[in-house]
């Protein structure tokens, strides 16, 4: 485990609208260090609004405009489901981020998947925000979100990938979030 620059936070959702304001509450303690946001999803977050609203699916547009938090050092692991809006694609290539779709990931291995992670993330930045959102997974086995999604990772690839990253990267603060239990139907 890699020593913490900053104090580390660990947060849970509920759903992903807390991603903007959680990095802009660590980027407030962070000074002049800046952080690089590692987002495990099957959706990119990246539109400005959703239904005239911010909500769980606007996160990265917002916190990526946070001047600690800069759009170059996003990663975006799982990426490829049915709600992935063009909008929000727009906003990734116009800002430069970093996507790795469910098939990128299958096809370069897990290993190389994080090593593109932490690559990315920890360009000129001082430590790692992630984001787990637990639709990442294939919706066999997390029936408990508001979106699932088929054909996402597998429980084991994604704790790997969690796993190595955390004991690679200093990392600030974890969300987990997208869990609802009461719409598990199991
Ligand atoms: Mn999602």
């Amino acid at each position: 485990m890699c020593l913490v620059p900053v104090p580390s936070r660990l947060f849970s959702g509920g759903d992903h609208s807390i991603g903007y304001p959680t990095v802009r509450g660590v980027c407030r303690h962070l000074g002049d260090k800046k952080v690089g946001i590692i987002h495990f999803d099957r959706h990119v977050d990246t539109q400005e609004t959703d239904l005239d609203e911010r909500m769980h699916t606007c996160p990265w547009f917002h916190a990526t405009n946070i001047r600690n938090a800069p759009a170059k050092n996003l990663v975006q692991l799982g990426i490829g489901g049915w709600q992935v809006p063009r909008q929000g694609v727009k906003v990734c290539r116009e800002r430069a981020t970093n996507i790795l779709t469910v098939t990128d990931i299958t096809e370069m291995g897990i290993n190389a998947a994080v090593e593109f992670a932490l690559e990315h993330a920890m360009d000129g930045t001082d430590c790692v925000y992630i984001s787990f959102d637990i639709d990442c997974i294939d919706a066999g086995f997390v029936p408990g979100t508001g979106w699932p999604e088929p054909g996402g990772l597998l429980p084991r690839e994604a704790l790997a990938m969690l796993g190595k990253i955390i004991q690679r990267a200093p990392v600030c603060g974890l969300e987990i979030v997208e869990v609802s239990p009461p719409l598990r139907h199991q």
